[in-house]
């Protein structure tokens, strides 16, 4: 099978063919970090599904192993479908996760490595006591999946969440456990929201109150939050809260201001979709996968002959403010750094664009801090703006403002057919600034046929330093893009047909009639990481 080279990525995860999606069961073992996906072995659409497998030292560099799960037991005869890992005491790893079952029934179950002595976890057995948890009839039978990462607290009883819904209301159904096999339903669900659908890969952690370490699954202590993140089927993205698991009753309890639904906090406000978070005990940090699907038709995906690459990984932990997360990518991304080119307190003018030149601008990493100028013209915010993505739609890269819009020019052809700008604009209302970050695709292609979206996140962020960072990975199709050092991130998927390998460009731009300065910029070319 040929496999259509032009747009695939160098250095974000993927098979060498076939359609991918959520990752499952991420974790780190015995000196290495494994990584389970959904997979589909023949072919470039979703089916098929079965849980690939790939191990790494460093989250970067990957060596692909067989498929670990696969439908072979009626427990999963219709399908293996997302979950995750638990490390039990003992140093053992379980995985719980949903199979369809002959009447199409999505149960629970788990599999367990058939050789605890390999690292490499090659071989997985899943044990005749399956399936654990089978749906309730009052249940929906086809809304009952995703299990997740099991923590235990200190009455001895191990826990776990499966996303499901009632009617149109989300939920995170809670179970317990003394000896992980027999499940019990607790009464309340852990968590539930009105008219948000299937909660599909519900994921549920505690942060720590300040500093950037990450904490096991099963942290019980002082000084902490906890995080739950859901992804809505409906609409395809995600959404997180930060709140307080009340561990007496079993429930949690979102932040006063962190709120459910729609307009909730994003882990990404892009293409980024059936996330995973595990902790990393090699380096004391919470690590965060997720999925970014094609935006090309699945005609195109199979003339490609793949579909489908994991987001870089990135380290989660909760911002000073205590509101909302932050995010980078790994330190370990440093390592493909090649050829590096750096500019400094370069002004940029009203309408004028200057080329970052020298590195190979399809496969880069590009970090760039802005110096602001007087905020004290920007534009009245108008408060009726409360969706982002329709206000980039509105306010593109070209329509001229005041403080901004400025930003990068990613993917860009040396004419401006074709580009990804990545931008802020700034908007005052009272007493405060309004910070817009977009991530505008309508003109990253001549092709026809793509979904191009406008994707935008506000950034709830202090500007009275008079700076504003940007942190972007452009890897031929793909842009994944960090605002104001992990506050606000989108990744986007752009195909473009001029400005491809060696004729991508790189620009710095600014729009806004004031003048915006970049106070420091380094930008590298990426090398390429061993990949499966
Ligand atoms: N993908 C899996 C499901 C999950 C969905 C099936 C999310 O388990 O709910 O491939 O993308």
């Amino acid at each position: 099978l040929q496999v259509d080279q032009l747009h695939r990525t160098g250095f974000h995860f993927q098979p060498p063919r076939n359609w991918i999606n959520d990752p499952n069961g991420p974790m780190y073992y015995k000196g290495l970090y494994h990584l389970f996906y959904q997979y589909n072995p023949k072919g470039a659409v979703w089916g098929n599904i079965v849980w690939a497998h790939s191990i790494s030292t460093d989250m970067i560099n990957w060596k692909a192993l067989e498929p670990a799960i696969y439908p072979s037991k009626p427990f999963d005869l219709n399908g293996c479908w997302s979950g995750s890992a638990t490390i039990l005491p003992g140093d053992k790893p379980v995985i719980l996760y949903t199979g369809i079952d002959p009447q199409q029934r999505q149960v629970q179950n788990y599999a367990i490595p058939s050789n605890a002595s390999d690292p490499f976890l090659l071989h997985w057995t899943k044990p005749d006591n399956n399936p654990l948890v089978v749906p309730g009839r009052d249940m929906n039978a086809s809304a009952f999946r995703d299990p997740t990462t099991a923590w235990l607290g200190q009455d001895g009883y191990w826990r776990m969440l499966v996303g499901s819904k009632r009617k149109h209301r989300g939920m995170a159904y809670l179970y317990r456990s003394k000896d992980f096999m027999t499940w019990i339903k607790a009464q309340h669900p852990l968590h539930s929201a009105a008219n948000t659908g299937m909660w599909e890969c519900p994921d549920f952690y505690p942060v720590a109150l300040s500093g950037q370490n990450g904490l096991d699954t099963s942290f019980d202590g002082k000084d902490v939050k906890h995080v739950l993140k859901v992804s809505l089927d409906l609409t395809r993205y995600e959404y997180y809260t930060v709140g307080t698991y009340d561990k007496k009753n079993d429930r949690y309890v979102p932040d006063k201001n962190s709120v459910d639904g729609w307009s909730g906090l994003r882990y990404d406000y892009g293409n980024f979709y059936a996330s995973k978070s595990f902790f990393d005990a090699k380096k004391n940090r919470r690590i965060l996968w997720g999925w970014a699907n094609e935006s090309d038709s699945s005609q195109n995906d199979v003339r490609k002959g793949w579909a489908g690459i994991q987001a870089i990984p990135r380290m989660v932990w909760l911002d000073n403010n205590k509101k909302q997360l932050l995010q980078w990518p790994i330190k370990e991304l440093e390592s493909l750094r090649g050829k590096t080119v750096q500019m400094g307190n370069r002004q940029l003018k009203k309408g004028e664009h200057v080329e970052v030149e020298g590195i190979t601008a399809a496969q880069a990493d590009v970090d760039v801090t802005f110096s602001l100028p007087n905020l004290d013209n920007a534009e009245p915010f108008d408060p009726s703006w409360v969706n982002a993505q329709d206000l980039c739609a509105q306010k593109g890269s070209k329509v001229q403002g005041v403080v901004g819009p400025f930003g990068l020019l990613t993917l860009a052809s040396k004419n401006l057919e074709e580009y990804t700008p990545v931008f802020f604009r700034i908007f005052k209302a009272p007493n405060k600034h309004v910070v817009l970050m977009c991530s505008d695709a309508r003109s990253s292609s001549l092709s026809k046929g793509l979904y191009r979206p406008s994707f935008a996140g506000f950034v709830d962020v202090d500007l009275s330093a008079g700076k504003l960072s940007l942190r972007s990975l452009i890897d031929h199709s793909v842009v994944e893009s960090f605002g104001a050092g992990g506050k606000t991130c989108i990744t986007s998927r752009v195909y473009p047909s001029i400005a491809v390998f060696k004729n991508a460009h790189l620009y710095a731009f600014n729009n806004g009639s004031e003048t915006v300065t970049i106070d420091n910029l380094n930008a590298w070319s990426m090398n390429r990481p061993r990949m499966n």
